[in-house]
C-alpha cells in the first residue's frame, strides 16, 4: 500500500483550517467534476461498535483485505468523527444535523422535549429523501434505530420504506443474536430469519444476510434501472455484541490472541505511527487490562478471536459487493465510503460469573421455534431457535447462537489504541472513526491520507454535492432544518474543508472542537482542554494553564447547546408533558 507519511505540517495545516469562521457549505463538485455527465452511485457502509484502530489499514491486526484495498484505493481520513454511540450517530448520519436536531438527543425513548422523542422527526430529511429526487434508486441493508416505534403492527411513519428508501432488508431495533435476530424486516413487514422466501442461505447469519441482500439490490437494480444512479446504505452490526460467528471463521484466529491486551495496543501503536495515521510524537492512553491478572485467559482469548472473526466476516460481505460493482462495471462511478457508528465498547454484557442465574432460571418450559415465528427477545433471557437457552459468563465460551457475551473494556481499550476513553464518551476513543472514501473517477489520488477533521453531519452535505442534489427547505409541507455539514469534495483535492467548530453531546459528555483545540468533559466531572495536534490522545489538561481559550469554547459549546436542544443530563420528562404513543 502506498502509505503517506504524516507530516507536522500536514496536521498544522489541515487543523488550522478549522478556525474559519462560519464558512457556507461548499458545492464544488460542479467544478471539481464538470466533466461527470453521470452521477456517481454512493455506497455508505458503516459497521458498529468498533474502535478507530481494528482494520488493517487503520493499524490493526484482523484480516480486513477488501477494506485494505478500497483504503488502497482511495483515501483514509484521519480525523474523521462519530456521535459516540449507535442511535445519535444514524441521526445524524442519515439527516446530516446534529442528533438533537433530528430529535434522536438520546436514545429510542421520548424523554418529553423534541430534541429527546426517540423518533426522526419531520423537520429533518434522510439522505435517501435528499437523493431520490435528484434521480437515485434508494436501498438499504442492516440497522435502522432511529424510531422508537419498532412494532410490526404500530406506526410506520419512520421506517426505512417511509423515509426514503425503495427497499429494505435489515433490523428495526439494534442489537440482537446475529443468527436470528429479532425485529427483522424485508421492506415493511418482519420476517423470521428462515421464513423469508427470498432469501434462503444454508444457514443463517446476519452479517452475511446483510451482504447478499445488498448484492441482491445491486442485480435487481442493474436488471431494472442501469441507467439510473443508486444511493446503498449498508448498516452492518458486526461488531456490536453478542459475540457470534460461525465456527469456521473463529477457527482462523484461533490462539491468535493469546499474547494478551498490552502487545496488541503496542503493535498497533507501533503500525499506526509506521502508516502515518498517527504523530510519532504522541503518547499512548492508559492501558485498561492486566493481562496477567486475568483469571480465564481462554475465554477472554476466544473473546477477541470471535470479536476478529466478526469483522472478518463483515469484510468478506464488502468484498462481495464489489466484486458485484466490478462485475456490472460500475465500480469506478461508485463513491463508496465505510466508517463506524462509534469507538470500541467497554460494555460488560453476559459477562458476569452468576449472569445464568439470571437469564437461564427465568425460562421455563423451552420449546423448538416454528420457522415462521420471529424471534421476540434482542437479548437475553431468550432462547435459541430451537429451544436451548442462551447463556453468558467466563464458563461460556462465545461464539455460537447459544451465547450472549461482549469482548469488555480491556479489549476495547485495544481496539481503541491510541486514544482514551469508549463508545459513550466523547475523549477521542468515543467518537474517532475511520473514514475511507473510495471513488476512482471522482478522487485521484490513491493511497494517500487526508487529515482533515470532519464529522458525520459532512456525508449528507457531500452526498448533496457529488449527486448534484437539492437539499430541500421544504419537504411534505414542513420546513427543514439546514444542513450542519460541509462537503467532504475539497478534501478530496487535499483542499481545506471550513468551518466555525464541531460539537458533541452524549448523555452529559461535552465536547467542542475549533481547529486544533478540544474541550471536553465526562460527566457529571469539569471542562479539559486539549492541544490536540500535539496530543490527540489527550494526556495533557491545559485548561489550568488557558483559562481565557476554556471561556471561549465553553461559550461556544452552550450557544450551540442552546441552538440544537441540548438539556442537562440526566433528561426528565417535564412533568405536565403526557404524549401519547401515536
Ligand atoms: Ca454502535
Amino acid at each position: 500500500m502506498n502509505l503517506q507519511r504524516c507530516t507536522r505540517r500536514d496536521f498544522v495545516r489541515a487543523m488550522g483550517l478549522g478556525l474559519a469562521a462560519f464558512a457556507v457549505p461548499g458545492c464544488t463538485a460542479s467544478a471539481v467534476h464538470s466533466s461527470k455527465n453521470r452521477q456517481p452511485n454512493i455506497i455508505l457502509m458503516m459497521s458498529d461498535d468498533m474502535g478507530f484502530s481494528d482494520i488493517g489499514c487503520y493499524g490493526g491486526d484482523i484480516d480486513t483485505p477488501n477494506l485494505n484495498a478500497l483504503a488502497a484505493g482511495g483515501l483514509r481520513f484521519t480525523q474523521f468523527y462519530n456521535t459516540a454511540r449507535c442511535c445519535p450517530t444514524r441521526a445524524s448520519l442519515m439527516t446530516g444535523l446534529y442528533p438533537h436536531q433530528a430529535g434522536i438527543g438520546h436514545m429510542m425513548e421520548d424523554k418529553g422535549y423534541d430534541a429527546y422523542r426517540g423518533d426522526l422527526n419531520n423537520r429533518c430529511v434522510t439522505i435517501a429523501e435528499v437523493l431520490k429526487p435528484a434521480g437515485y434508486r434508494t436501498y438499504m441493508t442492516g440497522k435502522w434505530h432511529v424510531t422508537r416505534y419498532s412494532d410490526n403492527d404500530g406506526p410506520k411513519h419512520n421506517w426505512p420504506l417511509q423515509r426514503g428508501f425503495e427497499r429494505y432488508y435489515g433490523t428495526i431495533q439494534g442489537a440482537a443474536n446475529y443468527f436470528d435476530p429479532a425485529t427483522l424486516c424485508r421492506d415493511n413487514t418482519y420476517v423470521s430469519a428462515l421464513n423469508d422466501p427470498q432469501y434462503k442461505p444454508e444457514s443463517y447469519y446476519y452479517t452475511d444476510a446483510l451482504s447478499d441482500n445488498a448484492v441482491k439490490f445491486l442485480r435487481e437494480h442493474h436488471d431494472q434501472t442501469p441507467d439510473k444512479p443508486f444511493f446503498l446504505y449498508m448498516a452492518f452490526t458486526a461488531a456490536h455484541w453478542p459475540l457470534n460467528a460461525p465456527e469456521k471463521a473463529i477457527a482462523k484466529y484461533k490462539g491468535k490472541y493469546d499474547k494478551g491486551y498490552g502487545y496488541y495496543r503496542q503493535q498497533h501503536f507501533e503500525r499506526l505511527k509506521q502508516m502515518g495515521l498517527i504523530r510519532k510524537d504522541w503518547d499512548m492512553s492508559p492501558q485498561a487490562g492486566d493481562w496477567e491478572k486475568v483469571e480465564h485467559k481462554e475465554w477472554e482469548a476466544r473473546c477477541m478471536e470471535v470479536y476478529a472473526a466478526i469483522i472478518d466476516t463483515m469484510d468478506q460481505g464488502i468484498g462481495r459487493v464489489v466484486t458485484e460493482l466490478k462485475k456490472q462495471g460500475t465500480f469506478d462511478n461508485t463513491l463508496i465510503f465505510f466508517l463506524q457508528d462509534n469507538g470500541g465498547c467497554a460494555e460488560e454484557m453476559g459477562r458476569q460469573d452468576n449472569v445464568n442465574e439470571k437469564w437461564v432460571g427465568a425460562l421455563k418450559d423451552l420449546n423448538p421455534m416454528a420457522p415462521d415465528q420471529l424471534q421476540p427477545k434482542t437479548s437475553p433471557p431468550m432462547q435459541t431457535r430451537d429451544g436451548r437457552p442462551v447463556r453468558g459468563g467466563p464458563t461460556v465460551m462465545p461464539g455460537p447462537a447459544d451465547t450472549y457475551i461482549a469482548y469488555g473494556r480491556n479489549w476495547a481499550n485495544v481496539s481503541n489504541t491510541p486514544f482514551r476513553e469508549y463508545k459513550h464518551w466523547v475523549h477521542e476513543g468515543g467518537i474517532s472513526t475511520p473514514l475511507i472514501a473510495h471513488w476512482p473517477a471522482g478522487i485521484k489520488s490513491r493511497g494517500k491520507l487526508r487529515h482533515q477533521p470532519g464529522h458525520l453531519i459532512d456525508i449528507m452535505a457531500t452526498c448533496v454535492d457529488v449527486a448534484r442534489a437539492k437539499y430541500p427547505a421544504e419537504f411534505k409541507g414542513q420546513a427543514i432544518t439546514p444542513m450542519e455539514g460541509r462537503s467532504l469534495v475539497p478534501a478530496f483535492d487535499d483542499k481545506p474543508i471550513e468551518r466555525e467548530a464541531i460539537y458533541w453531546e452524549h448523555e452529559g459528555n461535552r465536547a467542542v472542537r475549533q481547529g486544533k483545540w478540544k474541550l471536553v468533559s465526562k460527566y457529571p466531572g469539569g471542562w479539559e482542554l486539549y492541544d490536540l495536534e500535539a496530543d490527540r490522545t489527550e494526556l495533557h489538561d491545559l485548561a489550568g494553564r488557558l483559562p481565557e481559550k476554556v471561556q471561549q469554547l465553553k461559550a461556544m459549546y452552550e450557544s450551540w447547546a442552546a441552538r440544537c436542544g441540548v438539556q442537562p443530563w440526566p433528561v426528565n420528562k417535564p412533568a405536565q408533558t403526557k404524549r401519547k404513543k401515536a
